[in-house]
């Protein structure tokens, strides 16, 4: 078992995005691409004597990165790491297990929603002792460190039997190989009320879960066929796959279309739901009826009380910036905080650790709470679960009850991808140089009442985040934000999030693009993103 000393070179552009760096598979596999970072992640929050928990979604070159930091963290004077079977973790898992062994923290392997394979994407992201992803001042400091960086260390050994549960030793260090699904169902099982759950399944209530061929597989098999008695067959899709099955892991109604067939065909389930990559994000959908993640956001905290973990009622509530404020007015009348952040799950951690909010969403199909400190996909399923087991009633009911309550948050967003840089950075130039003449200003029957550029104060430790997306709101309420992607691999992909507030009880079931007509069309008339681009329309609508 020698050390080994490796002099390397900085790699330009290691900077962690909205959620941990993510590049193209093939630059990851590149000479001491993985192993630069790696090395700038342990000199920046410190390896000699920690613990770490080690997984991943099991994309292509999962197996073999986590070879990498495996040896990486033994010549780097790691006690313990605790990795799951076949390095095998969802997010929401890592971030448990991180918490349940106390850890100082974990390397989560994954590129989430983005396709894998030998020519799509890979990634890795830290997270913190809190099981939360590095706040923005740790990423920045690692990434400081990847320009700076002169040698890594490894060790030269045979690979860790990674196939089986079991303690193994890898130089000084200890690693042990854990069932990655056991613990996490323990947690969920502690959470929800699941003989309610298991006596609707029982009743005949039937379900599609769509894990999109990537990791919640074996944890929804587990959780709801195994624990929740789901009839066998309820899980598709449910064999984690290095590439996917070719599929774009991504739960939304664009990329999970055949689960949307089927809930909005003849003989259609009662519920469907979907996962992505790593198994943080959700699609919720009812029987010929979609929910939309700003509104299943909402529709939680309106109803979390019917589970027995959230029975004496949530603390706090938060939202990122660019989702719907549907669960503002959820918090207005149930008299609790609220909090609106910048994009990405990094900044809702200090909210759940200083005990000010215990349920947080993002319009991008993320949602979670306090349990974990990542948002958490299946955990959202099952609380719907809850939620319809207790109430009786269908998710068609339950949303249109919603509605009648609070009044509906129409809501869209528009995406345009694969725009040239320069391109996308002159159009958000442009942009910003307009903000200070836009207030006042009429565009169809929609006035102006304000625009700026989300600068976020932490109120727990006082950080700022500044420049997370341009928002132009209007004096009804209505709202059109821009942003540019933080987790493509390249060029750049615009986010075109638009809302518009209705109150009821008239015009609450229209067809949310034709309710956002004025509002996209206000947008355009600002930003130009047809005339910059040259596209005459989004390539994804969710
Ligand atoms: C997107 C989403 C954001 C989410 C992030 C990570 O970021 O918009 O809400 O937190 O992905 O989610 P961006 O910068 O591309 O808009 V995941 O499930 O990809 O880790
Ligand atoms: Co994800």
């Amino acid at each position: 078992m020698t050390l080994r000393h490796i002099p390397t070179q900085p790699i330009a552009g290691q900077k962690p995005g909205t959620s941990g760096l993510r590049k193209k598979t093939k630059l990851f596999m590149g000479p001491s691409y993985l192993e630069n970072f790696i090395q700038s992640v342990f000199d920046v929050v410190g390896c000699a004597g920690k613990t770490f928990v080690l997984g991943g979604d099991g994309r292509y070159f999962n197996d073999r990165a986590a070879q990498v930091i495996l040896a990486m963290a033994a010549a780097n004077g790691a006690a313990r790491v605790i990795v799951g079977r076949d390095a095998i973790l969802s997010t929401p898992a890592a971030s448990h297990l991180i918490r349940l062994h106390k850890t100082d923290g974990g390397i989560v392997m994954s590129a989430s929603h983005n396709p894998g394979g030998p020519e799509e994407d890979f990634g890795v992201k830290f997270n913190m002792a809190n099981g939360g992803p590095a706040t923005e001042a740790v990423s920045e400091a690692i990434y400081a460190r990847s320009t700076e960086i002169t040698e890594y260390r490894t060790i030269a050994a045979p690979d860790v039997d990674l196939t089986t549960i079991g303690r193994r030793q890898l130089g000084g260090m200890t690693v042990d190989v854990v069932d990655p699904v056991s613990d996490y169902a323990a947690l969920m099982e502690s959470l929800f009320d699941f003989p309610a759950i298991r006596a609707m399944f029982a009743g005949g209530f039937r379900m599609r879960m769509d894990s999109m061929c990537a990791v919640t597989g074996p944890y929804a098999v587990e959780i709801l066929e195994h624990r929740l008695g789901a009839p066998k067959g309820t899980c598709l899709n449910a064999t984690p796959l290095p590439d996917f099955g070719g599929l774009h892991p991504d739960p939304n109604p664009v990329w999970a279309h055949s689960l949307m067939e089927e809930m909005m065909g003849p003989d259609a389930p009662d519920f469907g739901a979907a996962s992505d990559g790593d198994g943080d994000r959700n699609m919720v959908v009812g029987r010929g009826i979609y929910v939309s993640p700003s509104d299943s956001l909402a529709v939680l905290a309106a109803n979390a009380r019917l589970a027995p973990a959230y029975r004496a009622g949530l603390r706090g509530v938060a939202r990122s910036m660019p989702t719907s404020a549907a669960v503002d007015r959820v918090a207005a009348a149930e008299g609790m905080a609220q909090f609106e952040t910048p994009t990405g799950w990094k900044f809702f951690g200090n909210l759940m650790d200083a005990g000010k909010v215990s349920l947080c969403g993002e319009e991008s199909f993320g949602t979670g709470s306090d349990h974990v400190r990542e948002k958490d996909g299946l955990w959202a399923i099952l609380l719907w679960l809850n939620i319809l087991a207790v109430r009786r009633q269908s998710v068609a009911e339950v949303l249109c009850e919603h509605f009648q309550r609070f009044g509906r948050n129409y809501y869209s967003r528009h995406d345009y991808e694969a725009i040239p840089t320069e391109v996308a950075d002159a159009m958000f130039a442009k942009l910003r140089a307009a903000l200070p003449g836009l207030t006042g200003r009429i565009f169809g029957t929609l006035v102006v009442r304000e625009a700026d550029d989300f600068t976020y104060t932490d109120p727990v430790d006082g950080s700022v985040s500044e420049r997370q997306g341009v928002r132009v709101l209007f004096d009804d309420g209505s709202r059109a934000v821009f942003r540019l992607s933080g987790t493509g691999t390249s060029d750049a992909t615009l986010r075109l999030y638009l809302e518009r507030y209705v109150p009821g009880p008239e015009g609450l079931d229209h067809d949310p693009q034709a309710a956002l007509a004025p509002v996209i069309a206000a947008a355009e008339a600002i930003a130009g993103i047809m005339a910059m681009t040259g596209r005459s329309g989004p390539d994804v609508v969710t």
